[in-house]
């Protein structure tokens, strides 16, 4: 159901359905329909011809022959003209008629290329964002899993592209762990790394020390066990509980939090069934995205799963950014997280 941002090339993906960004012939050409086409073999042309073309926006379906998924859906993405010839709603649709063919043939994932992005000319941004809005949308009502597959150097120039804001609040609010005790002007290359490790053991073996190894009875008295089970019963409220709490307060219905979290169905139920559930990091922010908290409140529902924010990590400080201009929605944050190589949030 949720949305991957992956670097691959599209021939090579195995999903029921992959999307070709074709001409309104359907006959073949260069860039990603020339790759499929070469990858397919040709008995795919043969079928295409049978189709009598496609108009911009529409979609048409054959079966993928020798390409590792089941079938290629061909779709027809408008020739970019300054952007006021209505290209972003034939853009739109060209997603949209796609993921629509593709449950009608049953797919439960598919994957695109940046369609339009490259012969046509929709300047490469502009043509993700719409992208990501129109698979999300489609997301909020429909189960699929849908990968949006980023080529060669498309990465680079998108990175290149990303909002001036982000990289602004990184460089401003991204700070490595405190290095000045260890004269941070002479750590360098291997060195720096060496010593960041050594105040990373350090940090780690300090919150590792007492409490876990120490005696159960010399922290809780003689009778360890029976406080134990007291202690066990006036547990805080678990990551779940919260969860579950936050998402009756907002008054959403289960399957909106869980898909504006981009996080599949199983992954939620096996979080409703157990009141222990602990999240992945990821899983813990898509949530607290999903839910619109504040940083403080985000802050408490990823402690309840043993996390917190840092200034330290990439990840952290890109989240922390969308949380404070209140953007709350998990795909636009995932296509900044991986623009700089970090985990993306949901499944
Ligand atoms: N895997 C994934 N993405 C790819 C691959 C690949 N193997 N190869 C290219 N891309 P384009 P359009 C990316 O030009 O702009 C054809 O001749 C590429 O980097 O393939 O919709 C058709 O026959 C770019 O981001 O399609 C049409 O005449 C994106 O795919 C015309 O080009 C789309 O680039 C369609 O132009």
């Amino acid at each position: 159901m949720p949305l991957h941002i992956v670097r691959n090339d599209i021939t090579k993906m195995k999903v029921d359905a992959i999307v070709n960004a074709a001409n309104r012939t359907l006959l073949g050409g260069g860039g990603v329909d020339g790759a499929i086409h070469r990858a397919a073999g040709p008995e795919l042309l043969a079928e295409c011809r049978t189709l009598g073309g496609c108009e911009t926006g529409c979609a048409k379906i054959t079966v993928g022959y020798r390409l590792p998924s089941r079938y290629v859906i061909h779709t027809v993405g408008p020739v970019w003209h300054g952007g006021g010839h209505g290209e972003r709603q034939l853009l739109v649709s060209c997603y949209r008629a796609s993921m629509e063919l593709a449950k009608e043939y049953g797919c439960a994932s598919i994957a695109f290329p940046l369609i339009s992005a490259g012969a046509y000319g929709y300047p490469k941004d502009q043509a993700l964002r719409v992208a990501v809005d129109s698979i999300g949308d489609f997301l909020l009502e429909h189960d699929m899993d849908v990968y949006l597959v980023i080529f060669g150097k498309d990465s680079f120039v998108l990175g290149q592209k990303l909002s001036a804001d982000i990289q602004e609040y990184i460089d401003d609010h991204y700070t490595e762990l405190h290095l000045s005790k260890w004269k941070p002007s002479a750590i360098c290359g291997k060195a720096r790394t060496n010593a960041k490790t050594e105040i990373e053991d350090a940090l780690f073996s300090i919150h590792m020390s007492p409490m876990a190894a120490g005696p159960v009875e010399a922290i809780y008295g003689k009778d360890a066990s029976a406080s134990l089970d007291h202690l066990m019963d006036e547990l805080d409220e678990s990551f779940q509980q919260m969860l579950l709490r936050k998402i009756d307060e907002r008054g959403l219905t289960d399957a909106q939090c869980y898909k504006k979290a981009n996080v599949d169905r199983k992954l939620f139920s096996k979080i409703r069934n157990d009141v222990h559930y602990k999240p992945s990091k990821p899983t813990a922010i898509a949530f607290a995205i999903a839910l619109e908290l504040d940083l403080q409140e985000t802050e408490s529902l990823l402690k309840k799963a043993g996390y917190a924010l840092s200034r330290s990590s990439k990840f952290d400080v890109i989240v922390q950014y969308f949380i404070e201009k209140s953007k709350y929605n998990v795909f636009e944050i995932n296509e900044a997280l991986f623009y700089y190589d970090q985990n993306l949030l949901g499944a």
